[in-house]
């Protein structure tokens, strides 16, 4: 059985974790492949409870799956241990969880750098979660990095360690003014965490390659989403990771051509949280109904969401760049009661409409949004579960916005719950 992937299409929070967990019941494993506990992922189960996740796949909520951290995560252990407490105290079981050995541990110094460089960039910061997720995919790719197999060797920890941080401590103190970071005090700290995590440490490219072979259902679930990926985002206002399909490869050590199925989750308006351009950004009060009744707020750190329209510019791309074969659009619900919905059919820069994402990054600060008009309806669809239950109108503007994407729509989502959704295919 080849392998599904689930990508965010926009900036992120477009639902992908209830999406995920709708998945779940028909999946084996499920997989993070990039990423770290910068991401926030609200489930909502039939009983009610809401759980907002951030480093564990949304597998784990589901009995029987099988979750890992692959190694493409970035691990903070601390916030780890946490997170499987927590979960351990709401009674699900996390026993099953595997942790990749490759996967790269966010260290205080991480952290620390994540905080000083944003401020230190001013009006130019980038609005990072905090979590120090940038710092260490820098240090991975400058071989630099400590992995999740350190924790299992004191020596080479300590050695790694003490290196990185005569260069570290330098920026600390002599660039940014801050204390230095005792060495010894971080290893006593890791090696606590390592006796924790050691039963979930697996080689997790081996595990899945076999489950994979064995037949099994793979589900490899995103973070972040397509616009924030730092090689196809709008750089540098991108996380620092690979979040779109082919991340799925490489950060789970899964081929490409064992990987079938993309679905792109892809929210019927737009959000971003953090600073960089957003062509269909609204000021205005259209912007705060969205903002009030998406309840548009970070699952991580709280922060405001900015709103915006439909940006189709924006999904067609995600739909190349990512293979997608299914769409599932969500937060119809959101959108009644308006009396017309404008679509972003094209940009406008210096006189020139793109319908494809332009070129350069300037382009895309200046571009302005060419909308289309969309009828509006007033009903309430979150009791809808088939296609023609919807409003008429409703209905064009899903079938619109399939053909703009060029994806078909598979489910449409009409509310937070595991059972609020419209399934077409
Ligand atoms: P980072 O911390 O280095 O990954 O930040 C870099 C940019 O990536 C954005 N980013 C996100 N955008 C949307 N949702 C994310 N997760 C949380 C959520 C966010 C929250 O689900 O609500 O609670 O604020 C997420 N994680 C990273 C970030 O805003 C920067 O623009
Ligand atoms: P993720 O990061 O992509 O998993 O998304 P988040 O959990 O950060 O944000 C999505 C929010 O929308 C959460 O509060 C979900 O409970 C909620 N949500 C998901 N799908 C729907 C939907 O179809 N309708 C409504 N009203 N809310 C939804
Ligand atoms: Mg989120």
């Amino acid at each position: 059985m080849p392998a599904i992937t689930v990508v965010g299409t926009q900036w992120g929070d477009e639902g992908k974790g209830k999406v995920t967990d709708l998945l779940g019941a028909e999946m084996d494993y499920v997989v993070r492949y990039q990423g770290g506990n910068n991401a926030g992922h609200t489930v909502v189960t039939p009983d009610g409870t809401k759980y907002a996740i951030h480093l564990v796949p949304v597998g784990i909520l589901t009995p029987g799956v099988t979750p890992v951290i692959a190694n493409g995560v970035v691990v903070d252990p601390k916030f780890l241990i946490s997170e499987l407490d927590e979960l351990t105290a709401g009674g699900v079981d996390v026993s099953n969880l595997k942790l990749s050995a490759d996967a790269h541990l966010i260290m205080p110094h991480h952290r620390a750098l994540d905080r000083v460089v944003e401020r230190y960039l001013g009006k130019s910061r980038i609005g990072t979660t905090g979590r120090g997720i940038g710092p260490t995919y820098a240090d991975k790719v400058a071989r630099m990095g400590i992995r999740v197999q350190d924790l299992l060797d004191p020596g080479i920890l300590r050695d790694k360690l003490n290196m990185v941080l005569r260069e570290k401590n330098q920026i600390l103190v002599k660039v940014y003014n801050r204390k230095a970071i005792d060495a010894e005090e971080v290893v006593d700290e890791y090696l606590g965490y390592a006796e924790r995590l050691k039963p979930y440490i697996a080689d997790t490219r081996l595990v899945l390659n076999k489950a994979i072979e064995d037949g099994k259902n793979v589900l490899l679930e995103g973070g972040q989403a397509t616009m924030l990926d730092v090689d196809h985002g709008t750089y540098p206002f991108v996380t620092s990771s690979n979040p779109t399909s082919g991340g799925s490869a490489v950060g789970s050590g899964i081929a490409p051509n064992k990987i079938s199925t993309v679905i792109g989750i892809i929210k019927a308006y737009t959000t971003r949280v953090g600073s960089g351009p957003f062509p269909t950004e609204l000021f205005d009060e259209h912007g705060e109904f969205l903002l009030k009744k998406g309840g548009e707020y970070g699952v991580t750190t709280g922060r405001r969401r900015r709103c915006g329209w439909f940006d189709a510019v924006l999904g067609r791309y995600a739909v190349r760049v990512n293979g997608i074969t299914d769409l599932v659009v969500t937060k119809l619900d959101v959108l009644s009661e308006l009396e017309r919905v404008p679509i972003c059919v094209g940009y406008e820069v210096d006189g020139t409409v793109y319908e494809d994402m332009p070129m350069t990054q300037t382009d895309v600060h200046h571009a302005k949004p060419v909308y289309e008009y969309h009828e509006g309806w007033f009903e309430d669809v979150s009791h809808c579960r088939k296609f023609d239950e919807l409003p008429k109108n409703a209905q064009s503007y899903i079938e619109r916005l399939e053909e703009l994407c060029g994806a078909r729509v598979s489910v449409v989502g009409v509310g937070p719950g595991r059972e609020e959704n419209v399934v077409r295919h």
